[in-house]
């Protein structure tokens, strides 16, 4: 399926919904080629770190240019990268959007340099991209932090990954929708209506993206001078906790090089203060998102906020908090629920099959098994470990899941499910914090 997803230089998600490169998709399913082709999962790096901008972001899809206009929207004819992005350094010779998704990049690199050191050095792999990932992390904590409390902002859904996920009900509500004559979508050719999002999210991702488009993908602090100030601005803490992963990978990549890597380790702790000191609220025993324009956290549990598990350094309290959180009657895990919902099981918004509002992802049981793991959870982390490897077999590979039954939903034959599967097979049961 890996193959059969390969273009020759990148892997697509899914052939028929996603058939460009998308960038945490490509991270995460480099983890995964690194066990079969160390070359080939350098290369799938490259090549996404090829389209970034001058300014230091890495855009969420890289369009195939021999892939007809109309199998994806939003098409490159409507990021107009080349034009529209030129301010802001898009590159000339490839179509890529003007967003980002989550920073899961250096964590990759560094990945992958581990499964064959040896090859990695001999193509200066790291070399050519640790000055990429630093001004790509550069870009994220100066130009997004838009709530000036040190963590990243997304300004659309689609940045943090988790779509249509209930979280972004409040400050999506405050977006006027695109008319739905002004757009055609084609996600409708290949997934269920009942399981995408609705047409009304729809015309406010679309919204939020012209209007992005339209201030030349400006930023914040430039948008007070003029430029476009995103009416939707929010800190994620599985966004922020993959930074600050990443960050961690980035001062290994860096002691790889031959500098001491204290700088970017020290920033990372720094960011782990910051995401609590933000984000986590004791009485919930769990992580929230931060609403920037409306103020105050989103009451809403989604698997977003159970993802900082993953960090080392988080306090043994917050850890055993989330550890009771991810096994309670909300999200299931080890007794309800096969594999860990996306959404608040509770939740008036719950519902097992739409898009982000309760299905089971395998990218975030990935993550949710190696921080079990990382904190020592060892018998939370092997149950979790065996139910990804079980379902996603059964599954065909499926995107997403129900999370009660495991069955299938949305594409199959999906990159990440099955570059992760491939991971979790080679890594094992080796401690989190060691896993290379
Ligand atoms: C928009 C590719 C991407 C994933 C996202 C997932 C979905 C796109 C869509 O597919 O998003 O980027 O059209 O719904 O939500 O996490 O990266 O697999």
């Amino acid at each position: 399926m890996l193959e059969d997803n390969w273009t020759g230089t990148s892997t697509v998600p899914s052939r028929g919904l996603y058939p460009h490169q998308w960038s945490w998709d490509s991270a995460f399913i480099a983890i995964g080629l690194r066990h079969l082709s160390p070359l080939r999962a350098q290369t799938e790096l490259e090549t996404l770190l090829a389209a970034q901008w001058d300014d230091g972001r890495i855009p969420h899809i890289v369009f195939n240019p021999s892939v007809p206009l109309d199998a994806y929207f939003p098409s490159p004819d409507f990021w107009r990268s080349s034009t529209a992005g030129r301010a802001a350094g898009a590159p000339r010779t490839v179509q890529t959007s003007g967003i980002v998704q989550p920073p899961v990049h250096a964590l990759a690199a560094w990945l992958v340099h581990c499964s064959d050191p040896g090859l990695s050095r001999a193509r200066g792999f790291l070399t050519r991209m640790y000055p990429r990932l630093a001004a790509w992390h550069r870009y994220l904590l100066h130009r997004r932090d838009l709530g000036g409390g040190s963590l990243a902002s997304v300004v659309h859904p689609w940045e943090q990954g988790m779509d249509n996920s209930p979280c972004w009900d409040l400050p999506l509500s405050r977006v006027t929708p695109a008319p739905a004559r002004s757009f055609r979508r084609a996600d409708l050719d290949h997934g269920s209506a009942q399981d995408r999002p609705t047409d009304l999210d729809y015309g406010r991702y679309v919204r939020l993206a012209t209007d992005y488009r339209d201030g030349e993908y400006r930023d914040g602090l430039d948008g007070r001078q003029g430029g476009g100030r995103s009416e939707f601005a929010v800190e994620d803490p599985s966004f922020n906790a993959l930074l600050i992963a990443s960050e961690h990978a980035l001062a290994r990549i860096a002691q790889e090089l031959g500098a001491t890597g204290t700088a970017r380790h020290a920033r990372a702790e720094r960011l782990t203060a910051a995401l609590i000191d933000r984000l986590w609220d004791p009485a919930e025993g769990m992580f929230f998102s931060r609403d920037v324009r409306g103020g105050g956290l989103i009451p809403e549990r989604s698997v977003s906020g159970l993802i900082p598990l993953l960090l080392p350094t988080l306090p043994r309290d917050i850890v055993e908090a989330l550890v009771r959180t991810a096994a309670s009657k909300h999200f299931g895990l080890g007794g309800t629920t096969r594999l860990v919902p996306s959404y608040d099981l509770l939740g008036e918004a719950f519902d097992p099959h739409r898009y982000w509002r309760g299905p089971a992802w395998f990218n975030t049981g990935w993550l949710v098994e190696r921080g079990l793991r990382t904190h020592g959870e060892r018998g939370r982390a092997d149950a979790l470990r065996r139910a990804v490897l079980d379902i996603a077999d059964t599954s065909g590979f499926a995107e997403y899941v129900d999370p009660y039954t495991g069955e299938a939903c949305g594409a199959t034959g999906f990159g990440w499910t099955a570059a992760l599967t491939l991971d979790l097979l080679h890594t094992g049961t080796a401690k989190g914090g060691d896993r290379q």
